[in-house]
């Protein structure tokens, strides 16, 4: 299970300080979709956090964990079998590289578009290591968490009062959004936290550029969140529940009232982490600008105005890190 990605060297890799990892006590919000209170308790946590974790979402955990199983089949094959399926430019097969501008992590992963549109620009499933069970249960994954992120997106609506409770949910359900699905694998590394009492960094900071993404994850820590100041929060993981984590563009349409959230994750070592994220994306064509009903009287928008392709194609030039917002902030 714990195979190595890459084999030599992986110097050029960041590290982080153990002490790093659990600085600040600070309670991750959890909201029960089942409960009447949920918009205002999510709203809150989206204004406070950027992040937040639901229960009661209805979604078959059997179905996620019998997929998650599926998925570590596809990484447990050998490299040469994986990398058929990549490079992932812009979607396949990865190990080790993010993005296309230097950045590198503990990680190998799979990464899809779920536009159906661009369906061909994914690795073929008859050429690659990617079983048609595997794309199967992709596919319906997608279209589950999908429905629950826009029972999230409506309930911010109307807390915000937004002119239509569809404002941001019709973004991500149109048949043109630009949404993609990736499995991150972290393989398991023991003695590096021994020896050197560093953890490798598995994905850097970074906010997500779209609008929403819904993580899941076995039960392998890892996942840290920015307070919004200096200090890192790790995430106790939970395969239970789905984590929300508010995205760029979502900021951006609340004229900054939702904050995108900087995560990172740690490569902590004991046992591989596996997690899948949804990435809810508007349509490229889209404006991406604060909504109508949010703002008050008088109020401006901080941003420029942009498409999401715009700002996708800004995005792709920066390195992971980089605070690609502030390239679209009025000065
Ligand atoms: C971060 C969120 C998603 O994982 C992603 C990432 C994308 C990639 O891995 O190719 C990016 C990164 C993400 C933001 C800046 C650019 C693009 C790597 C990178 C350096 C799929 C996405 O949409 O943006």
């Amino acid at each position: 299970l714990s195979q190595p990605i890459v084999d030599g060297n992986i110097a050029h890799i960041k590290t982080c300080k153990m002490a790093a990892t659990a600085a600040k006590a600070v309670a991750i919000p959890v909201v029960d979709l089942s409960q009447s209170g949920a918009k205002t308790l999510i709203v809150e946590a989206c204004r406070d956090l950027g992040f937040f974790k639901v229960i009661n979402h209805r979604i078959s955990m059997d179905f996620v964990t019998r997929l998650e199983s599926e998925a570590l089949k596809f990484f447990k094959l050998p490299a040469p079998e994986k990398a058929k399926s990549g490079p992932p430019n812009p979607f396949g097969y990865g190990s080790k590289v993010i993005g296309p501008n230097g950045d590198v992590g503990w990680v190998e992963y799979l990464l899809f578009s779920t536009n159906p549109d661009l369906a061909s620009r994914n690795p073929s499933s008859t050429a690659t290591g990617i079983s048609l069970t595997l794309w199967e249960m992709v596919n319906e994954y997608v279209s589950a968490v999908r429905e629950m992120a826009c029972e999230v997106l409506e309930m911010i609506a109307d807390e915000l009062e937004m002119t239509t409770r569809e404002a941001l949910s019709r973004l991500i359900r149109d048949r043109k959004s630009d949404s993609c699905i990736r499995i991150n694998h972290y393989p398991a590394r023991p003695s590096l936290r021994a020896l050197t009492g560093r953890s490798l960094i598995g994905f850097g900071e970074h906010t997500d550029p779209q609008i929403i993404s819904v993580l899941r994850s076995n039960d392998a820590s890892g996942l840290q969140i920015s307070d919004g100041g200096s200090r890192w929060v790790a995430v106790p993981p939970d395969d239970a529940t789905f984590f929300f984590i508010v995205g760029d563009s979502l900021q951006v349409m609340t004229n900054g009232r939702l904050r995108s959230v900087r995560h990172r994750v740690v490569a902590e070592g004991a046992r591989a982490r596996l997690s899948m994220v949804y990435f809810g994306g508007a349509p490229l064509t889209e404006k991406i600008t604060p909504l109508e009903g949010v703002m008050e009287e008088g109020e401006e928008s901080l941003y420029e105005e942009f498409t999401w392709r715009e700002y996708k194609e800004s995005a792709y030039k920066t390195r992971l890190g980089d605070d690609r917002l502030s390239l679209f902030q009025k000065s």
